[in-house]
């Protein structure tokens, strides 16, 4: 047996399903299966480089799911199964992984149902950024009672003076020797590191409070149906305690950009307002009613730090040497880096 079928196997699938690559995720690798009689599902290898406590991450993942699945239930929601990812245990422990091993190394896979007539996005309307607004409220209402709070999967994963420190150390090691390349773009973010830790200062203030969060809100992690409308928020491996400018400025940082987020030509980038506007006026639909004052008030920001955040760290994987993100070319991490901080420009005076 090869190792996709090893996996199906641990599953009690029929191991002449056919598999093909899904999506394009930039940490996990990602596959959807079809089975003889048609049923699919979405098979993923873990990255562990990232994600090293694969047990952590699963109980992490399905705590949330379980906890949403009760809420929904409880809403009186009737299509409960395609409002919320459902991860398969497989047939040897009952887990929602498997680990595979062969020669030596070992893979961690899991396996989800796939949610039928479902589409993912690179880009909203303001209309369906509207809807997604209220999805992400609705998210984090639903999960504000999760008790106990999930755990941090990736220690200081949104934590700007974190990534700060990482930028740091990038440049005095200079591992790939691209520096000399890029020191433009290196001084004009350090320009900006104190404002960009607005929120790290008022957390510890406590004037900013902990909210448990998805903090990958990417256009790309959600799900929409035929017509449009939001089914479920996916990719839940970095649902942690955080602040509620994670979600709300992430997604701006890829909706609310008239271009993608590795757009090579920086005049093409700009403040998507319409998809802004309505994506704000959803959020606050849904999570108006438990947001307090400072974080309505930061949200103009939000934007901002997720841009500037991402550029940070586009920035330090292009000096490490391209150890972290996939890239599709040699500079991609570059590209992503300039674009990202043409970005948080822009949004730096919303
Ligand atoms: C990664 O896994 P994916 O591709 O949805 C990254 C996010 C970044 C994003 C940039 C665990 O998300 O933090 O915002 O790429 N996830 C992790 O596109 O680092
Ligand atoms: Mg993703």
């Amino acid at each position: 047996m090869n190792d996709y079928q090893k996996i199906l196997d641990a599953y009690g699938l029929d191991t002449s399903s056919e598999i093909k690559p899904l999506g394009n995720g930039l940490i996990n690798s990602t596959y959807i299966v079809t089975t003889p009689e048609g049923k699919r599902y979405v098979m993923q290898r873990i990255n562990t480089n990232v994600f090293p406590d694969v047990d952590a991450l699963q109980d992490n993942i399905e705590r949330v799911t379980a906890h949403m699945r009760g809420k929904l239930t409880a809403q009186g929601v009737k299509d409960v199964e395609r409002k919320c990812l459902h991860f398969v245990p497989n047939k040897i422990d009952g887990k929602t992984y498997v680990a595979i091993t062969e020669e030596g190394a070992t893979g961690y896979w899991r396996l989800m149902d796939y949610i039928d007539d479902s589409v993912t996005r690179e880009a909203v309307t303001p209309e369906s950024a509207e809807a997604a607004g209220r999805a992400f409220g609705e998210f984090q209402s639903m999960l504000a009672d999760m008790s106990p709070l999930p755990v941090e999967t990736i220690k200081d994963f949104h934590n700007m003076e974190f990534r700060l420190r990482q930028f740091d150390e990038a440049i005095a090691n200079d591992a790939a020797g691209r520096l000399d390349g890029v020191r433009d773009l290196v001084n004009d973010i350090q320009t900006q590191r104190d404002i960009a830790c607005t929120a790290e200062r008022l957390q510890r203030e406590g004037k900013l409070p902990v909210r448990v969060c998805h903090c990958d809100t990417k256009v790309s992690n959600m799900l929409f149906d035929r017509d449009g409308n939001v089914l479920c928020v996916i990719d839940l491996d970095t649902v942690m305690p955080g602040n509620i400018l994670s979600d709300y400025g992430d997604f701006l940082r890829t909706a609310g950009n008239t271009a993608p987020e590795d757009e090579p030509d920086i005049d093409r980038i700009a403040i998507n307002r319409p998809v802004v506007d309505a994506f704000t006026r959803g959020y606050l639909s849904t999570a108006g009613s438990f947001l307090t004052d400072v974080e309505r008030s930061l949200l103009p920001h939000g934007q901002f730090r997720f841009a500037y955040m991402q550029a940070v760290r586009f920035l330090t994987d292009y000096l490490n040497g391209d150890t972290y993100y996939r890239i599709n070319y040699p500079d991609h991490n570059l590209v992503r880096a300039r674009a990202q901080w043409r970005l948080a420009q822009l949004a730096m005076n919303r």
